[in-house]
């Protein structure tokens, strides 16, 4: 019989959708696995591989753990608010909504014809009113516990998309990583959520089973740093200024302080000859964002205010300057600056000829073209002389605390979220401003608040919903004339922060979600790309546990077992529609199937590192199923039994691939696979050994095994049958080597089968020929077997 994938593939995807085993509603909760990819922007209008090669292997999991027995539910949906989405849609000049329901339709059939077994009637689209409804009522709920609020704020500004971007969207460079544009400063009102608030708590990774270098990530960009803030007085002044540093051992080493431009305090304390220039340096350093300014390849700069503090300690006058390598945004805003040992204040130093202290030593080391950053022994440092730096630290702390001139403290470098954007394709923000421009919530009765259509979307500068003469009267009527509404929406990475919570009831009309719901939760097992490490996976780790503290979830994570499927590459290079190198996923499966495409990108290489496409290597998969199919669907190549050799094939193989699967070794297990059809390609099998073949086979290759499902009799799906599981018996090596020593050296080896008996091992031993020249014509006094691994005579 002939192997007709199309017929199959088309089959197949028809009955599953029919199947009431694949129904949501018949699924029990108990002994629940919830398996989630991360859901795809329908920014263009197909997938790719890259989605290909998340959804079809994540699918197989699922799959095998379904027939492990467990209640599996793998739900799909469209993260269709956006950016990408609405670019693609002024791009192809259509109307967002337009643009991203057709590419939705387009993606719905294309992920249909991978074969997943999807519970689609749980779909989640979060551009649609019933969901974006919910995503308002997440930001009223922060808003109400003050968790969401409004300020001024230096922010990203994308010149090119027109738009404020988060920090996580500004690359090292400086530029966006949506449009490539030099991204500017600029200072604008923004909602934020309180993010910060959860900085120690998003640093406990105890119970998670994360890649370690996602963990590392986002420990990175939280940032902890323990140290102190130390308050120095200003000379002649009521004022003071206070620092934040890692390193208050090294306070004697002080030789100025440093404000940053955007600092407060900075126009009360610089004196008036200094002021013109101070004014102009400040506007000068306005235009380089954060990124410019940390550059430590360019060459630091600033100007003195002419202004003194006194050393918290001996009282010294340390000279107070403004330069921009010191952030606003980070500790207090302000430094002392110890040349000595920290190398920016040092080449700033060096520059501006301002004294440098060493204060500690180390051996082997002195301050010469840098400064000494490491630990070692304070020197010139009063009551610190002679202690080590860990335990200055906390003299000088004590020091501090004691005459109040500082205390402990933990900085963090996680900023609060920024969650404004102006732009028009996402969930408004449901708040209206008072005539006197005071921001109100928007009562939960009147949401969804709806995305205005009357509206000119291309960006211009300010935020689009401005333009929508329907919002304003919208506003006013409900609320009163001289109300106006927010015109800023939301991130988009708000809609994804939460949506897992709504898959188990995504059709809900009067909650987001339940606490029968919350019985799904959390993931168990969520499978994407590594690229969102600090944004996605980390706001919905925010939203997860600040739903915990308001009580509407009951645990404090929200995705248990995390793993990133690698890149799939083209003659080693990233692919990219600009390279020209891109495979589309749709030209495959027409000529080869769903099943050869998908255990293809399986076999290709372990699936956290993926590997490098060649079409050449699909045929091998081919011709691999093709084998399969034939193996199993021939009926003159069954047998009542297995030889001892043949079980020890099946029964090993069901060890390894139910060993590999476990632990998403795809490839290997599609190797064993290979092996076995190899092994039995020209032998006979047993009527069993065909259906435990097509049972392990089944989560990598559905479609094809549920037809030989079928073909061998089965009325069921091969997904409800029970994983196979191997006899340990029958991979006990069916032979084995025995060693033959003479008086303890050896003489030869002898392979016997594995049952035989003492007395036959110690005859084949003396009649293997080189042991019996060394025995012959010898007294034998003992004979000694160590079962399964040698024999030893001992002789006169
Ligand atoms: C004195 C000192 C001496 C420092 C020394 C370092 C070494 P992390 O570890 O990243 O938290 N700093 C503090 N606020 C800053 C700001 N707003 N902009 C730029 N730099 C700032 O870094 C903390 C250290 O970075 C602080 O400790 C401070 O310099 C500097 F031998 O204070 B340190």
């Amino acid at each position: 019989m002939e192997y007709d994938f199309k017929k199959i593939e088309n089959k197949w995807q028809k009955l599953w959708a029919k199947n009431p085993d694949f129904d949501f509603k018949q699924l029990d909760n108990k002994n629940k696995k919830y398996c989630l990819t991360m859901f795809s922007y329908p920014s263009g209008d197909k997938l790719h591989i890259g989605h290909w090669y998340n959804y079809g292997p994540a699918d197989t999991f699922a799959r095998y753990l379904k027939m492990r027995g467990y209640n599996v539910f793998q739900p799909q949906g469209f993260d269709a608010f956006g950016l990408p989405a609405e670019n693609y849609a002024i791009k192809h000049g259509v109307h967002p909504a337009e643009s991203t329901s057709t590419n939705i339709s387009t993606m719905r059939k294309q992920l249909n014809s991978i074969g997943a077994m999807y519970h689609w009637d749980n779909e989640v689209v979060t551009c649609e009113k019933e969901y974006y409804k919910w995503t308002q009522w997440l930001f009223l709920k922060l808003y109400e516990n003050n968790l969401a609020y409004r300020k001024e704020a230096m922010v990203n500004w994308d010149p090119i998309d027109q738009t404020v971007l988060a920090n996580e969207q500004v690359r090292s460079d400086g530029t966006s990583d949506r449009s490539g544009g030099l991204v500017e400063q600029k200072a604008l009102k923004q909602w934020f959520f309180s993010i910060t608030k959860y900085s120690e708590r998003l640093l406990d990774f105890d119970n998670l089973n994360w890649p370690s270098k996602t963990i590392r990530m986002q420990e990175n960009w939280i940032g902890r740093s323990e140290g102190a803030y130390i308050k120095f007085q200003v000379e002649n002044h009521k004022s003071s200024i206070q620092v934040f540093t890692t390193r208050p051992d090294t306070l004697f080493g002080c030789t100025y302080l440093v404000l940053s431009p955007e600092h407060p305090d900075l126009e009360k304390i610089v004196i008036n000859s200094q002021k013109e220039i101070v004014d102009k340096y400040c506007k000068e350093s306005g235009i380089k964002n954060e990124i410019q300014r940390l550059d430590n390849q360019k060459s630091k700069t600033g100007v003195f205010t002419g202004c003194y503090a006194l050393h918290p300690v001996n009282n010294q006058r340390i000279p107070i300057w403004v330069a921009d390598y010191v952030l606003m945004s980070y500790g207090t805003g302000s430094i002392m600056a110890v040349p000595g040992h920290d190398q920016r204040d040092y080449e700033f130093a060096v520059k501006y000829e301002i004294d440098i202290i060493q204060v500690v030593s180390v051996p082997g080391q002195e301050i010469g073209d840098s400064a000494i950053e490491g630990d070692g022994q304070c020197i010139n440092s009063d009551f610190l002389n002679k202690l080590e730096t860990k335990k200055a630290k906390e003299k000088m702390i004590s020091w501090l605390e004691k005459n109040k001139k500082g205390k402990k403290t933990i900085n963090y470098r996680l900023r609060d979220w920024l969650i404004s954007r102006q732009r028009y394709w996402g969930a408004p923000i449901p708040i209206v401003y008072d005539p006197e421009g005071k921001p109100h919530p928007i009562p939960e009765k009147h949401l969804p608040w709806l995305l205005p259509n009357d509206v000119e979307y291309k960006p211009k500068g300010t935020s689009p919903l401005g333009s929508s003469k329907e919002l304003i009267e919208r506003t006013e009527k409900i609320f009163g004339s001289g109300w106006r509404p927010e015109i800023d929406t939301m991130d988009t990475f708000v809609c994804s922060s939460w949506y897992y919570l709504r898959y188990p009831d995504s059709k809900n009309d009067e909650k987001p979600f339940t606490e029968e719901s919350n019985k799904w939760l959390p993931v168990d097992y969520y499978i994407g790309g590594a690229e969102h490490a600090t944004m996605h996976l980390l706001y919905s780790r925010f939203i997860t546990k600040a739903l915990q503290d308001l009580g509407y979830v009951n645990f404090n994570e929200p995705f248990l077992n995390l793993f990133h499927q690698g890149t799939i590459t083209k003659d080693s290079a990233k692919m990219s529609k600009s390279k020209g190198n891109t495979v589309s996923p749709d030209r495959f499966i027409e000529d080869y199937g769903s099943d050869t495409f998908r255990c293809y990108l399986m076999f290709m290489g372990p699936y956290d590192e993926g590997g490098d496409w060649n079409d050449k290597g699909i045929t091998g998969i081919d011709r691999f199923l093709k084998r399969s199919f034939k193996i199993v669907s021939t009926s003159d190549n069954i047998s009542q039994t297995l030889s001892s050799e043949d079980e020890f094939v099946l029964h090993s193989t069901i060890k390894s691939v139910s060993e590999d699967i476990q632990n998403m070794k795809f490839n290997t297990s599609i190797s064993r696979l290979m092996e076995f059809v190899n092994y039995f390609y020209n032998k006979n099998l047993t009527d069993e050994s065909k259906h435990q073949f097509v049972q392990l086979l089944s989560p990598f290759a559905p479609h094809i095994c549920e037809e030989m499902w079928s073909l061998l009799g089965s009325k069921d799906s091969v997904f409800k049958s029970s994983w196979p599981v191997y006899d340990s018996q029958k991979i006990i090596k069916s032979s084995m080597q025995i060693a033959i020593q003479v008086n303890g050296k050896m003489r030869g080896t002898i392979d016997v089968d594995a049952n035989e008996t003492k007395d036959e091992i110690i005859r084949l031993s003396k009649d293997n020929t080189n042991v019996n020249s060394f025995i012959e014509n010898k007294q034998i006094l003992r004979e000694i077997y160590v079962p399964g691994k040698l024999v030893n005579f001992v002789i006169k």
